[in-house]
């Protein structure tokens, strides 16, 4: 079970931390492909020394491989919701992680799409039962 988790990079890395988090608990499902989107290091810039061809052809590439998408889209990402929208059109499962925030709604393009889960969590333990149900 090949699993693609997407989260902001340039949308701001204010949830880095927890990203890593997500992918450690996602690692007990199958290899996650894209372990960099929780890299502490990374700052909203990206990375300078890859081409910005190279990273959407290669992210592509692995949506097309990945048997699931996994997002955490508390933070609104151009990036994440154009992942989101292509493994829709690949029908790939997707689930969708949202914290709710004072004062901030997730896009009703998510969350009123008929071809993904959106779940809600406060912390990392919501998480670990969240995943514990979507891939029984
Ligand atoms: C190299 C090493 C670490 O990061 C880089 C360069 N940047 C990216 N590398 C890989 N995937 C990226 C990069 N920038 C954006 N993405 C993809 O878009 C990720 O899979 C994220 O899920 C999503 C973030 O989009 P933005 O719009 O918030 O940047």
């Amino acid at each position: 079970m090949k699993i693609y988790f997407g989260g902001s990079i340039r949308g701001g890395r204010q949830d880095k931390a927890l990203y890593l988090q997500i992918i450690d608990l996602l690692k007990e499902y199958g290899p996650v492909l894209t372990e960099h989107v929780g890299e502490k290091t990374l700052s909203e810039l990206g990375e300078h020394m890859v081409a910005e061809s190279f990273i959407y052809q290669r992210d592509m590439d692995w949506i097309k491989e990945c048997d699931v998408l996994v997002a955490e889209v508390t933070q609104p990402s151009l990036g994440v919701g154009y992942e989101i929208r292509e493994a829709e059109m690949l029908g790939k499962r997707i689930l969708c992680l949202y914290r709710a925030q004072d004062g901030r709604s997730l896009s009703a393009m998510v969350r009123g799409s008929p071809h993904l889960t959106v779940k809600h969590y406060s912390d990392i333990a919501d998480i670990t039962l969240i995943l514990a149900e979507f891939f029984k």
